[in-house]
């Protein structure tokens, strides 16, 4: 099922010709109402006259978290306060957070986007969803409320937390759809195991994960534990929150919204546009927000993007899975290491859990990467030949992946801190190492 199937199924021409008038349009909106773009437009000698074709956005400035940040709370909306009917912040881990700004017509968008995402996730009007987000300023499960709200499922707004009571409201109220992170969808299956409840003997038939990275071989593993489809979607709450993109069921990239958020893929380091296919930073513009347009900004995200229709019946472009953030890869040594590749050579190993943590530290001049993970079951433990065995069996699945060493640590199941959003997996000592060890 395609919930829009009009905008879902345009042909590349007729898609183009949807994205100039609103990309123009938004230029319009921006340079009358906001002064930070009145200036930066300015300051680049960049009109509405200039923007005739597609490529012309590349004559656009760049619009970066500092420059949010530096706009702090409202420097950057659109719309007079007196319009905006929600805000919605980013935690940032430093500094102050990041604030949006929702108009009426925003919300609306923001649910239609999310419904489209759902419904190619094989979400329906009779499933009933459990909203597994916390409920806040983050905008992950007031997003994906409303798009599932507007698609007529049933909502089971349970937030984070109190994760035994998750299972009870999924046994009681028979959930079908389970909303959060891939890594709490984890934690929870952990918890009912330990209730003595097999996940698989739920009613639970779908997950929609999403706000932080899974990789293919995780997928596999959440989706074995639950039996379950699990599909991604993506998104950020500079942007829109959830909404963005998101997986259809043949699992095969992220279809982007793209007649509301235009998708470019740059270099990082040159910030020239990518080809299709390419991998480089998403930069996203929001053609048809209100309250908070953004023009060409940096999600920081690594992705790539393919045209080619979908098997779906779906043109809209997708995007690969995101690799890591231009902000987390780590550099160790020289070597770039994303923490999605650690993952994927963790995950597809049986006798270790899907639950790790990579800790950088500094030796005199050196770096040094220790991949701390749980084992399955910890009869291993009582052998050490084999549990030998298996840590220099891991150290060289990681060296031929990252051509770097890293040092593994095999530790009791069910060490390693668990979480109810984003897991936390990176533990970067470097500079740090005396004040941030009591962290451990
Ligand atoms: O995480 C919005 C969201 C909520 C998306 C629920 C999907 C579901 P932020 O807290 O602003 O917003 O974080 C945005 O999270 O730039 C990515 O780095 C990461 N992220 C989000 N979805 C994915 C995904 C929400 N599917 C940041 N895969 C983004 C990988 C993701 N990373």
């Amino acid at each position: 099922m395609i919930w829009d199937k009009e905008a879902e199924c345009l042909d590349r021409r007729q898609m183009e010709e949807v994205q100039l008038t609103r990309l123009r349009h938004v230029v319009q909106r921006v340079y009358e109402n906001v002064p930070f773009y009145r200036q930066a437009l300015d300051n680049k000698c960049v009109g509405l006259n200039h923007i005739r074709s597609l490529q012309d956005v590349s004559l656009l400035p760049f619009t970066t978290k500092d420059d949010i940040r530096n706009n702090y709370p409202y420097g950057l909306f659109s719309s007079p306060l007196k319009k905006i009917v929600r805000l919605h912040a980013s935690s940032g881990t430093t500094g102050k957070p990041t604030v949006v700004g929702y108009t009426k017509q925003d919300i609306e968008l923001w649910a239609d986007m999310v419904t489209r995402l759902a419904v190619a996730a094989g979400a329906r009007e009779e499933d009933v969803a459990q909203v597994a987000f916390g409920y806040g300023l983050f905008t992950g499960a007031f997003g994906l409320h409303y798009g599932l709200e507007r698609l007529g499922a049933t909502i089971v707004p349970a937030s984070t937390g109190n994760t035994e009571r998750q299972i009870m409201l999924m046994q009681d109220f028979g959930t079908t759809i389970l909303v959060s992170t891939p890594s709490y969808s984890l934690y929870l299956a952990e918890t009912a195991q330990s209730m003595g409840i097999d996940t698989r003997s739920l009613n639970v038939r779908l997950g929609l994960f999403g706000a932080e990275g899974c990789s293919e071989e995780m997928r596999q593993v959440i989706e074995r534990i639950w039996g379950i489809d699990a599909v991604e979607n993506y998104g950020m709450s500079e942007l829109i929150g959830p909404g963005v993109s998101g997986e259809c069921q043949c699992k095969e990239g992220l279809h982007i919204n793209e007649d509301h958020f235009y998708p470019e893929i740059i270099d990082p380091i040159t910030d020239m546009p990518l080809p299709y296919g390419e991998l480089g930073e998403l930069v996203i513009t929001t053609m048809t927000k209100e309250g908070f347009p953004l023009l060409r900004y940096r999600t920081r995200d690594i992705t790539s993007l393919n045209p080619e229709p979908c098997k779906c019946g779906r043109t809209l472009v997708r995007m690969t899975k995101v690799q890591g953030r231009t902000d987390d890869m780590l550099k160790i040594r020289g070597v770039n290491v994303f923490p999605s590749q650690i993952e994927s050579v963790l995950v597809g190993i049986r006798e270790i859990g899907p639950h790790y943590n990579i800790i950088v530290r500094r030796k005199g001049y050196l770096d040094e990467m220790e991949v701390m993970v749980e084992l399955a079951d910890d009869t291993l433990l009582e052998d050490f030949r084999k549990l030998e065995g298996l840590q220099n069996m891991i150290r060289h699945k990681l060296r031929v992946i990252l051509s770097i060493d890293a040092t593994v640590k095999l530790v009791q199941p069910r060490t390693i801190a668990r979480s109810e959003g984003k897991a936390k997996r990176i533990i970067d000592l470097r500079g740090k190492e005396n004040t941030a060890c009591a962290e451990l």
